[in-house]
């Protein structure tokens, strides 16, 4: 099924004309309203008028996380401020979160892109909604929930955790979708099987999962303990949230990139070249629709391929292989993104512990574990078992209070954490994905 087959299956001449159509008027508003981008074009010595097709979107300055920390909180916003009717946010690298805005607009195109995810998804009118993405600062759970009721489903705002009532929920209302995490559906399929319930007894038929890498194999996993579809679905907050690329159930290869609203593209994320579909690169988007918070070029960090062949589902939106990894070396914890540098700036902050770590993840059955060891000074290293104690656990809530993700942190004697002969290796990530 196709939510909107008149943006859906445009063909690809008119696409791209719209696509050019809005990418003009985007380049001409940012540069009309926004210093910072204005700014950013004249330094490059590009003048708005001088797009005048498609591939001179290569002619525009990136837009990378560290141009929106340098514009905290609202610095890159397009509207004046009482426009704006939501804020979300996300984990920055530092201690600064990043920050989105929405007009009404914005809203309604979101819970639109949304309501096509869910219907390529396979939900429909009728349907219960489980929706145990988080609710909050994190884009997941409001995103999924507007377009969950625009196509008239039922939804349980759940949001995440205590699962054992979540499958309760399942049960006694007849949980047809499931949003969450996929490690999160994989946690959900083990309480089940430790309460003895058997999947096929509840309603449960398709789930849509995202906002963290995972595999082929992960999906036959949890398609199988779950007893249900598993459909991939992408986004991330600065480009919308979710709602910026999704599988359909007709091909389950691949994800559509709604392109009436984001231009796609890939680069080397050396060189910033952009690179001819079918090459494997940084992913970059352009939004062309959003008012509040439109982002030119903006780098994902995200390794995909795009792939222009025709999907047998009829939409005509490019599609993008699935995640296969980051330019950069932010990880994912329990659906929380974490960046290494955000560690490092609790540790400069505490006396007696030395800028020296390692991160060590891994699972616990179905749960993301992280463990951070730190290296102590010569002088606190004599100190007291106590005083290590106390140490130890204020590193661990300062890291739980700064990320919303608790670890678990182990103290080790000067000197033994390898000293790096280049790239520091600061992550060793045991999870088989
Ligand atoms: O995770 C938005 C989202 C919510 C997407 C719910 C899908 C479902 P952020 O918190 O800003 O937004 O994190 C964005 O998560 O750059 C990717 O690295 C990663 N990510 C999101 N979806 C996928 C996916 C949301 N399907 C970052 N596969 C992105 C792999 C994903 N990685």
């Amino acid at each position: 099924m196709i939510w909107n087959e008149e943006f859906e299956t445009l063909p690809r001449e008119a696409l791209e004309a719209l696509q050019l159509k809005r990418m003009k008027a985007v380049v001409e508003r940012v540069y009309t309203v926004v210093p910072y981008y204005r700014k950013k074009m004249e330094e490059a010595g590009i003048n708005p008028s001088e797009i005048k097709s498609l591939k001179d979107i290569s002619k525009l300055p990136f837009t990378t996380k560290e141009d929106l920390r340098v514009n905290y909180p609202f610095g890159l916003f397009a509207v004046p401020f009482e426009e704006v009717v939501r804020i979300h946010a996300s984990s920055g690298t530092t201690g600064k979160p990043t920050v989105v805005g929405y007009t009404r607009r914005d809203i309604d195109t979101w819970a639109e892109l949304m309501a096509r995810t869910l219907t390529a998804g396979g939900a429909h009118k009728g349907d219960v909604v489980h929706n145990a993405y988080g609710y909050g600062l994190f884009t997941g759970g409001l995103g999924a929930h507007y377009g969950a009721e625009k196509i008239g489903a039922a939804v349980i705002p759940i949001s995440g955790g205590n699962t054992k009532r979540q499958i309760m929920i399942m049960q006694d209302f007849g949980s047809t979708v499931l949003l969450c995490t996929p490690s999160y559906a994989l946690n959900i399929a083990d309480v089940m099987k430790d309460m003895n319930i058997e999947p096929s007894s509840l309603k449960l038929r398709v789930g849509l999962f995202g906002a963290e890498p995972w595999s082929e194999n992960m999906r036959e996993e949890i398609e199988r303990k779950l007893n249900i579809k598993a459909i991939d679905i992408y986004g991330l907050s600065e480009v919308m949230g979710p709602g910026v690329a999704s599988e359909c159930i007709e091909g389950k290869k691949g994800l559509h990139v709604f392109e009436d609203c984001f231009i796609p593209e890939i680069i080397n994320p050396d060189t910033g070249e952009v690179l001819p579909h079918g090459s494997a690169g940084e992913l970059v988007f352009t939004t062309i629709m959003k008012e509040a918070f439109p982002v030119i070029r903006y780098r994902t960090r995200d390794i995909s391929r795009l792939m222009p062949e025709p999907c047998v589902c009829g939409r005509t939106f490019y599609r993008m292989q699935r995640i296969t990894g980051r330019s950069d070396d932010m990880l994912i914890i329990r659906g929380v993104n974490v960046f290494p540098s955000q560690i490092e700036h609790v540790l400069m902050g505490i006396k007696g512990v030395e800028p020296h770590y390692q991160i060590i993840v891994g699972r616990e059955g179905a749960l993301d574990m992280m463990e951070v060891q730190v290296e102590i000074s010569e002088d606190i290293f004599s100190d007291e078992v106590k005083v290590l104690e106390k140490l130890n656990k204020r590193i661990e809530r300062e890291i739980k209070d700064l990320l919303g993700v608790s670890c678990k942190v182990k103290l080790v004697e000067p000197k033994t954490i390898q000293r790096s002969e280049g790239k520091a290796k600061r992550v060793i990530d045991n999870r088989k994905l």
